[in-house]
């Protein structure tokens, strides 16, 4: 049996050999690799069915034979496709595996996140305290506290989300109620700001979200007034749009300060020199926030003398920052996750 086995073995090896030599297309290696080697139906296959009459001495042997036509074949086939150029040669595929992979994707924070981060440090280096608060809050603190009367229309149905099942409780639809649980758990004086997510029943446009990001700042103490607010923006854009920009004040309104000013930062990239500039549309300047000395009414909802102390509040939208300094044309791109443009950022 092991003779016979020997000569069908070796007839394999040559009939192999013969076909190999005249190979030259990677399709006709392929073909034959699969008629030798396929595992079912492959040559060296059917041979390894035939230690089945071998008896149980001559096994090993007859194994060891075919293991060594096998392997025989493989380099051959290896041999031959390097040759034909198959695959590369060895030489071609050395590399070097202590070297760092490369072109590992990095990831990166959003720019959203990244101008917030920026924004936390900046008024980090200044000794405020960083405040986040909870995105469902109750209307007592988003609203009442705030001064935001009962028929405003922010507490239209319209304007905010309410929470079914949850009475009193709304998606806060500024970061303020954090200050006001700041205001009702600490003594003045205080200096925080409140970063995070809000939530309007706004339809999605260039400009509107019905998430977005603010971050607003609140000082309290004893002797604060107006100029304390317009020092910290100043210093605040002057650090974060550059050191020549200037403010403008003007008056404004909200609930929640007494006197409120809208805050314009004169344009970082024309400086109100072009007429066709892109950023300013000409005019100069930037709507970038909102601010004020907090109303005497909205520091008693908050357990604060305002015969004894006093305070500012600014507040920004990190979407609107983002698309000024930036220049990106419309909020939804932010939020689209395409990686062409956000891959710029951060
Ligand atoms: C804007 C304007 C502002 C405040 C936010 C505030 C908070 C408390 C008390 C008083 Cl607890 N004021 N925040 C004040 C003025 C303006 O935000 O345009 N935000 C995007």
């Amino acid at each position: 049996m092991i003779d016979e086995l020997t000569k069908e073995i070796e007839g394999v090896r040559r009939s192999f050999l013969n076909e190999i030599e005249q190979i030259q297309s990677p399709e006709k290696l392929a073909a034959l690799k699969e008629r030798f080697l396929s595992r079912k139906k492959g040559i060296v296959g059917q041979q390894l069915l035939k230690l089945r009459d071998c008896t149980t001495a001559e096994k090993p042997v007859a194994g060891q034979l075919i293991n060594q036509l096998k392997l025989f074949i493989e380099t051959e086939l290896a041999g031959t496709e390097e040759k034909i150029g198959a695959r590369p040669s060895t030489q071609e595929q050395w590399s070097d595996c202590s070297l760092p992979a490369s072109d590992l994707p990095i990831g990166r924070f959003h720019l959203i996140a990244e101008i917030q981060r920026q924004i936390e440090e900046l008024f980090l280096n200044l000794g405020y305290e960083i405040a986040y608060g909870p995105e469902v809050e109750l209307e007592e603190y988003n609203f009442t506290a705030l001064n935001i009367p009962e028929f405003h229309p922010a507490r239209d149905e319209q304007d905010t989300f309410f929470l079914d099942g949850f009475d009193n409780t709304v998606l806060r639809t500024h970061t303020s109620p954090m200050q006001v649980r700041y205001m009702l758990a600490q003594r003045p004086p205080l200096k925080i700001i409140s970063p995070g997510k809000a939530f309007r029943k706004d339809d999605p446009d260039a400009t509107h979200s019905p998430c977005f990001h603010q971050v607003e700042g609140l000082l309290v103490d004893r002797g604060v007034n107006f100029s304390h607010l317009k020092g910290t923006l100043e210093v605040f854009c002057r650090s974060f749009f550059g050191p020549d920009v200037n403010l403008r004040f003007r008056p404004g309104y909200f609930p929640f300060t007494e006197p409120s000013a809208e805050v314009d930062i004169s344009c970082f990239m024309c400086s109100g020199r072009q007429p066709d500039c892109k950023v300013c549309k000409g005019s100069g300047w930037l709507e970038i926030l909102g601010s004020g000395m907090v109303h005497p009414q909205v520091l008693r909802n908050c357990g604060i003398d305002p015969e004894i102390h006093s305070g500012f509040a600014f507040g920004m939208g990190i979407e609107r920052v983002a698309m000024i300094k930036f220049g990106v044309p419309d909020l939804r791109l932010l939020y689209e996750n395409d990686l062409r443009l956000l891959g710029q950022f951060g």
